[in-house]
């Protein structure tokens, strides 16, 4: 029995309301629990995901000058470490998307303004979503070029920590690196080989992403960078997971099939980071890894109807 899985773009409509956990209610350990203004405050924001259909503009969010000035914060403490711990494509790209979209210390840049960058990138795209979804639907959204970003920002009394998601992970995480067709590629792979998965094989595939696209390092010469979002995301751990710290991490070469079954902890920096020869090549290695997977056919995207084919 294949489970469900989207065939066309405007199929991704389906997840809208199926999103889970901090949606619209916060955990009792997150910094807003206790805060009612800033809890009125994303269901507010929330709401542009929930009313969100394929094809429409993402709403501007008329961000206070509070959310700025936690995106301040953290922009100028993220972009200081870049030079020295970013990958190549990330310094290369972060000028664009100053030129282009918006992005700098003073404002949080617009989600409808990005993603139309990135369609002139890449092809990839942001959709707004209202907290967290399901491995499954996630990455079934990677396979249409489609990525699903939260609009609000983490609480203001703690600009360095956030427990999930918010936009400052996305925007300085994930979205710089969707600019870059090695990288699209690379990460649309995962998708597709995640459309109609049994669940035991998306359990393997979002533990892939996590070793990749969450905290991947990569190597540039004889250096290693990082290209994960969760390190491009997070000041502590990016200077940690390069070994600027007195623990040190560990490396090992990024194999699919070896990071797909190691454990990992959700709540501290990673012990274990996979190196990638770059996307491209991780890119191959994840099209191997899904031709093993447990699945009695194969999808191929088409670009022109944005559409996936089954073989
Ligand atoms: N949902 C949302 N909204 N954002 C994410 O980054 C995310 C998700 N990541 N669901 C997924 C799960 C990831 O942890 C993997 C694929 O399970
Ligand atoms: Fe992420």
């Amino acid at each position: 029995q294949v489970p469900w899985f989207p065939r066309k773009l405007s199929d991704l409509d389906m997840f809208t309301s199926k999103t889970m956990e901090y949606g619209t209610d916060l955990d009792a350990d997150h910094p807003g629990f206790t805060d009612p203004e800033y809890r009125k405050r994303r269901i507010a924001i929330t709401t542009n995901a929930l009313k969100y259909k394929h094809g429409d503009r993402i709403p501007y969010v008329q961000y206070t000058a509070e959310e700025n000035a936690t995106w301040g914060v953290v922009y100028k403490k993220l972009t200081s470490l870049y030079p020295s711990h970013a990958c190549k494509q990330q310094n290369y790209v972060l000028p664009l998307l100053e030129q282009n979209c918006g992005y700098g210390p003073d404002a949080i840049p617009q989600l409808e303004d990005v993603s139309r960058y990135l369609q002139e990138c890449t092809g990839w795209r942001l959709r707004p979503v209202s907290g967290l979804m399901s491995s499954r639907d996630f990455l079934n959204g990677l396979a249409f070029r489609t990525f699903h970003s939260t609009q609000y920002i983490r609480h203001g009394s703690k600009p360095l920590y956030t427990p999930e998601p918010d936009c400052c992970h996305e925007l300085l995480g994930h979205v710089p690196l969707y600019a870059d067709p090695d990288f699209a590629e690379f990460s649309q792979e995962i998708g597709l080989a995640s459309l109609g998965a049994s669940d035991e094989d998306i359990e393997k595939l979002a533990t892939v992403y996590w070793f990749t696209v969450e905290f991947g390092v990569c190597k540039e010469g004889d250096d290693v960078k990082a290209y994960g979002a969760g390190l491009l995301s997070s000041f502590g751990e990016l200077e940690y997971s390069l070994g600027g710290n007195d623990q040190k991490p560990k490396y090992l070469p990024f194999s699919p099939e070896k990071a797909a079954t190691t454990k990992y902890p959700v709540t501290s920096f990673q012990p274990t980071y996979f190196v990638a020869e770059s996307f491209q090549d991780a890119k191959e290695k994840v099209i191997d890894f899904a031709a093993q997977l447990n699945r009695p056919f194969s999808v191929r995207y088409n670009a022109y109807t944005q559409s996936v084919e089954v073989l």
